[in-house]
């Protein structure tokens, strides 16, 4: 605990292990280099004694190296020995350059130590619940214990009752080994429809409009904002949640520093000029406040639209664009269907869109021209639409993404570069599935789980009762069902797991049971519920593989060993369905038997090329993959030598010892469809749902939500590490000063916010930047968990609402520890 106020960081010795990373929190993936070397030695400051070649007997110059205390790290590894860590960000990773975020930044300090506080609630072993308590056991009896009451469900009521709430990404948590792994045993073994998505109630995807029209949602290049005439950004706040993006690859366009690269691409006498940007948000966000102080504020264009309205304006635009005869019609007839369609059904004007979106009509004619106007040179601007969270978790997440598709499509923003529609993204990708075997709306699966279905939950690297929608019903509804079996565990003595199984079984299909598992690499606030808790190896502890938000595809080395007996999530599912095999084997089930076949794996590297690389060859099961075809070309060996850079899907060839990628999709005009055209879709502006409408009238305040820069996610590692959750004991809750003085609130005032949904708590933190009416929350924290407000409606491809919540304010009190330790100082710039 003391290391971090040492005055001095141990030097990695010229011969250190170095190793490749990528920072496995978000989408952007920034490269970074791992150190490791023996505890008790140190490298010395002439740059022969150390592996940065740096000399450190002299001032360092600035930015030369960017290196601090939580970049370090004491761990351990299997054979007892100590060893330090030093994870550093890469300057020749095209994503990064050099550059950390503070959380990326804090990697080596989140890494399993036995010394540090976020090392020591780690889970190590298997344990199961006696009942009353969590005993350590050994996988085989874990497994043992899984398989047998898996088996017994499956053969008694079919796969339906077994549910699983799952990731589906890449970095931590994730990765194509592991998204393979699982759904080989979940799909073709168990085959089983009833999964959610970690973070939507059921097996869909975030983008089925944009797809359904042929765009796939990671289409660009990085490179591609500094390309951009203009950058129009809609509910994203990529400043804190996509940080290196931003500061790397924005910036420079919007400094003006990249014009030489816009000359090597514009050929033809286009105009050059500096990128401008669109930022849509009902919340001046800190990527407003910092590009106020950052850029030429007459580049800036800030709507602060009224929440939940965007599909008003992209129609509001689109017609604007069209009556102006700005669209590209060549592209159009060429490459389209659907077009005039479109255009009649969104059909709006001016004055409704200002009405309805709350935006003035100078600044939708504004953004149009920035946008959308041809330049002097007679050619369309360049504009790259980047979008988030504030339209996938918005209003009808189907509805407005056709909308503002087609307003994409109508001025040809894709396939140029420049350009692009995208997702700024999340997590980073990793997804390497077998199809999955229900249709399209697929199951809702909380809400089965509310109705009393399912026997068995399997949480995977995933945390529903801080993150879902509907969220307090949930918990107790499964904590209610959880404990009909917990009940049931206490009276077992002596038996094994077969016996143990026969008692769950009961409990579960006779008594309205629920038996919980949890694999993860903590008990979480799930793990209140389970029975079983797995331990999981995540990045570092295993090899990774896993694609940034523009399709670069990079190996993350394994550099230690994982705590106790935690094992690769790819392995857990390879020892599930060798357990359920040799179940079904040895009662002569051999159909059954062969379903889980194939799980022969001893390493991660095995579940890889037995899921990416194969997928797109003739001789493979269908296998949806982003890696395609050539995914085989990508061996771990190739990626390793491709380093930190990687190679952007999909890969062209192998060629020169290198392998060749893509920077940007489309450029051909030929769409993701079975006719090869892009698909304009209908969308007219319809409104708010009945179910959110009325808690919109019901109650005083806007529960806006999501990140903040600090925290990552649920806030798994955070919660645990001094400096975070020292910074927030409990999620801020913005508030209008004007607001909080009627309700008589200070900072740092306890509140609860409550609707016909559930109730949640907040710490008071007074922003003149939030309108009135609204305020802000973080989504996820442990403590305040934000989903409780939120209604369970969601679109046709049960997508949820999950920022469209409005509660009431209510202040409890105050805890002097907080008013008194934590800094209340505005975030923003001002
Ligand atoms: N109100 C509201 N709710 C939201 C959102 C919102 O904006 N507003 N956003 C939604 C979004 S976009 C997301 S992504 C979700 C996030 O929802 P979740 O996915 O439920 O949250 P995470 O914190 O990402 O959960 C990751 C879990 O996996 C564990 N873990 C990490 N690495 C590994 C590993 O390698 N293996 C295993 N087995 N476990 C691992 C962590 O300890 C943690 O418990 O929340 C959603 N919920
Ligand atoms: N620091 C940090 N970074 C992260 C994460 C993290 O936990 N912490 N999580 C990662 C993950 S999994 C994800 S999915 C991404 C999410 O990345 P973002 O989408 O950028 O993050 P959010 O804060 O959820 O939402 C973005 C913005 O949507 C706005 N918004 C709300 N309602 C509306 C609306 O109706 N219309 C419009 N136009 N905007 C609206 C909010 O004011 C907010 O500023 O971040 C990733 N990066
Ligand atoms: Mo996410």
């Amino acid at each position: 605990m003391f290391e971090h106020k040492k005055g001095r960081i141990a030097l990695p010795p010229a011969n250190a292990q170095k190793t490749q990373t990528c920072c496995h929190f978000c989408i952007v993936g920034c490269g970074y280099h791992v150190y490791k070397w023996p505890a008790e030695q140190e490298g010395g400051l002439a740059p022969n004694q150390n592996a940065l070649g740096l000399d450190f007997r002299k001032q360092v110059p600035p930015l030369q190296v960017t290196m601090t205390q939580t970049m370090t790290n004491v761990i351990q590894d299997d054979d007892g020995s100590y060893q330090r860590i030093m994870i550093l960000p890469d300057k020749d990773c095209k994503v990064n350059s050099g550059l950390s975020s503070t959380r990326g930044g804090q990697m080596a300090s989140i890494m399993y130590s036995p010394q540090t506080p976020v090392g020591s609630k780690r889970v190590k072993y298997p344990r199961v619940l006696a009942g009353d308590e969590w005993r350590d056991t050994s996988w085989e009896e874990a497994m043992a214990l899984y398989s047998h009451l898996t088996k017994l469900v499956l053969d008694d009521a079919g796969p339906d009752q077994l549910m699983f709430n799952l990731f589906d990404h890449g970095g931590a948590g994730g990765g194509f080994e592991n998204t393979w792994g699982t759904g080989k045993l979940i799909f073709t073994g168990l085959g089983t429809k009833m999964v959610r998505q970690h973070n939507r109630p059921a097996y869909n995807s975030e983008c089925h409009a944009t797809r359904d029209m042929g765009i796939y949602e990671l289409n660009n290049s990085y490179e591609d904002a500094q390309m951009a005439d203009c950058i129009f950004t809609v509910g994203a706040n990529a400043y804190e949640t996509q940080t290196n993006y931003f500061l790397n690859h924005w910036l420079p366009g919007l400094t003006g520093q990249s014009v030489d690269r816009k000359r090597e691409v514009y050929d033809d006498g286009e105009t050059i000029q500096p990128t401008r940007i669109i930022l849509i948000d009902p919340r001046r966000a800190l990527t407003v406040a910092l590009l106020e102080e950052a850029i030429d504020n007459e580049n800036i264009l800030f709507l602060d639209i009224e929440p939940g309205t965007d599909t008003a304006l992209f129609n509001g635009l689109l017609t604007y664009v069209v009556d102006q005869g700005w669209q590209d019609d060549e592209f159009i007839k060429e490459y389209t269907t659907g077009f005039e369609d479109a255009v009649k059904a969104n059909r709006m004007s001016l004055d409704e869109t200002s009405r309805i979106t709350g935006i003035s009509k100078d600044k939708i004619i504004q953004a149009a021209e920035w946008a959308y106007k041809p330049k002097e040179s007679g050619h369309l601007p360049r504009t790259m639409h980047g979008y988030e969270k504030g339209i996938i978790w918005g209003n009808d997440n189907y509805r407005i993404q056709s909308a503002l598709v087609d307003l994409v499509l109508a001025t040809h923003n894709v396939g140029r570069r420049g350009t692009g529609v995208v997702r700024m993204g999340g997590h980073q990708e990793g997804y390497c599935r077998p199809p999955f075997p229900g249709g399209r709306p697929a199951p809702y699966v909380d809400q089965e789980i509310l109705q009393g279905n399912g026997q068995m939950l399997t949480s995977w690297a995933c945390n529903s009762f801080q993150t879902t929608l509907n969220a307090e019903q949930y918990r107790n509804e499964v904590l209610r069902r959880s404990a009909i079996v917990k009940q049931a565990l206490r009276k077992v003595r002596g038996a094994g797991p077969e016996e143990k199984a026969k008692v769950i079984h009961k409990a579960v299909k006779e008594d309205g049971g629920l038996f919980v598992t949890v694999i993860d690499l903590y008990a979480t606030k799930f793990a209140e519920a389970a029975h079983m808790v797995l331990p999981a190896a995540h990045t570092g502890e295993m090899n990774l593989t896993s694609m940034n938000g523009e399709r670069r595809l990079r190996l993350s080395e394994k550099f230690m060993d994982p705590p106790g007996t935690a094992k690769p999530d790819c392995l857990i599912a390879a020892d599930m369905a060798n357990a359920l095999r040799k179940l079904y084997e040895a009662e002569g089930n051999t159909d059954m038997a062969k379903r889980f076949e194939g799980f022969d794996w001893k390493t991660e590297e095995d579940a890889y090329n037995d899921g990416f690389r194969r997928a797109g060859q003739p001789e493979a099961p269908i296998i949806h993959s982003q890696g395609g075809a050539t995914g085989h070309l990508a061996t771990y060996d190739r990626l390793r030598a491709a380093g930190n850079n990687g190679v952007q899907l999909p890969i062209k060839e192998y060629k020169n010892s290198e392998l060749i990628g893509t920077e940007m999709m489309y450029t051909d005009n030929k769409f993701d469809t079975d006719d090869g055209k892009a698909h304009f879709l209908p969308a007219p502006w319809n409104g708010f749902p009945e179910m959110v409408d009325d808690q919109r009238k019901k109650y005083r305040f806007w529960i806006n939500n999501g990140r903040t820069n600090q925290i990552w996610q649920s806030a798994y590692h955070d919660q645990h590490v001094e400096f975070r959750r020292g910074r927030y004991p409990m999620s801020p809750l913005e508030i209008n000063p004007e607001d909080a003085k009627d309700l008589g609130i200070e900072s740092g005032d306890l509140l609860e916010l409550f609707n016909d949904y559930g109730a949640t708590t907040a710490v008071a933190y007074l922003e003149p930047d939030i309108k009135q009416g609204q305020v802000f929350m973080m989504a996820m924290y442990f403590n305040s968990v934000m989903g409780d407000l939120v209604t369970p409606w969601t679109d046709r491809n049960h997508i949820p609402y999950y920022k469209g919540a409005w509660a009431d304010i209510r202040r409890i009190g105050q805890i002097d520890d907080y008013a008194d330790k934590v800094s209340f100082k505005r975030r923003r710039y001002v």
